[in-house]
């Protein structure tokens, strides 16, 4: 049998890109299809059984699969924010970065539209740079418009499966436009609404770079961590407190004694950005806060 990659699903379509990137029609045989749905991201096995068709006998058991869209498999979320147009909001980015961690996803984040800051935008982008790459993230510098920074992203990401995530108008739709060069044809995957707006009803994964894929994912202004995530494991995908070992091995880092992590947010070594926005997550306060970070 071969084996493909589900890069479409679209309504009762379905495309499959085969190891030698032919695109064919996938058709589920029946027992698959008593087993499970099929997704975007989808590792199939099957025949071609003409030009146009791909019999697909099995799906291969799946990393994980994200939901709005629906997209299998994901290895990779390029966080898209922006310092200005929209606003950074470092709690939102703080919450995609412990969901998309938690499915075992791994993020990167992405600064897009560094041809609109001047001055003080570019402290602003140095600042938060400097916070993220301190906890342990990639961060790149990009501008959809002028296409610079992008090979970065290229660089980063080899044979994998990515989407772009983050709040609504950061641009991703335009840096999948880039990165792929593919016109995406909305019209093809989307539908007019009795309110006249556009809504995605179909996925689709695109190729770029080395033997990557890439979907797009509408945009969105809240996040609520703990829909996804325990309270007791939010901790754990914050990663820079993953360097320190507290007196407690459960230590939540609020009000335990020897709790080393307080102990390096009160020295500069965790950012108390982060540190904060590790509060409201779990619905936190501590007293001290002030104290420590002003
Ligand atoms: N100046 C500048 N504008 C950009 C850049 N990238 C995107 N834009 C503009 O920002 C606006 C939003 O871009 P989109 O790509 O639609 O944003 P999106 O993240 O896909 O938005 P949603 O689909 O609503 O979540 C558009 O008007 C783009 O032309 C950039 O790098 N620089
Ligand atoms: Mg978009
Ligand atoms: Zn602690």
């Amino acid at each position: 049998m071969k084996e493909g990659l589900v890069v479409e699903r679209v309504a009762q379509l379905i495309r499959v890109r085969t190891e030698e990137g032919k695109e064919l029609r996938g058709i589920p045989r029946g027992k698959v299809l008593k087993k499970t749905r099929i997704y975007a991201g989808d590792r199939v096995l099957g025949e071609e059984i003409d030009r146009e068709t791909f019999a697909i006998e099995e799906v291969k058991n799946r990393k994980n699969l994200l939901i709005r869209p629906p997209i299998a498999n994901v290895d990779r979320v390029i966080c898209v924010v922006t310092v200005e147009m929209p606003e950074f909001d470092n709690h939102l980015l703080d919450s995609l970065l412990v969901v998309y961690d938690h499915v075992g996803c791994e993020p990167v984040i992405v600064f897009n539209k560094v041809d609109l800051l001047g001055d003080e935008g570019r402290k602003e982008l140095e600042r938060w740079t400097e916070i993220y790459s301190s906890a342990g993230y990639d961060v790149v510098h990009v501008s959809a418009e002028t296409g610079e920074g992008l090979e970065k992203v290229v660089d980063l990401v080899e044979g994998e499966i990515c989407i772009l995530a983050g709040p609504s108008g950061v641009g991703k739709s335009s840096i999948l436009k880039r990165l792929t060069g593919a016109e995406l044809k909305t019209q093809e995957v989307s539908e007019k609404t009795e309110r006249g707006r556009h809504t995605t009803t179909g996925v689709k994964l695109l190729p770029f770079g080395r033997g990557s894929f890439l979907g797009d994912t509408p945009g969105f202004s809240k996040v609520e961590v703990l829909d996804f995530v325990r309270r007791r494991d939010v901790k754990n995908y914050f990663r820079e407190f993953l360097r320190y070992e507290c007196k407690y091995p459960d230590c939540t880092h609020t009000r335990e004694p020897g709790c080393e992590v307080k102990k390096a947010l009160a020295e500069g070594e965790v950012s108390c950005e982060r540190f904060k926005s590790y509060l409201k997550m779990i619905k936190e306060y501590i007293e001290d806060l002030e104290e420590i970070c002003g």
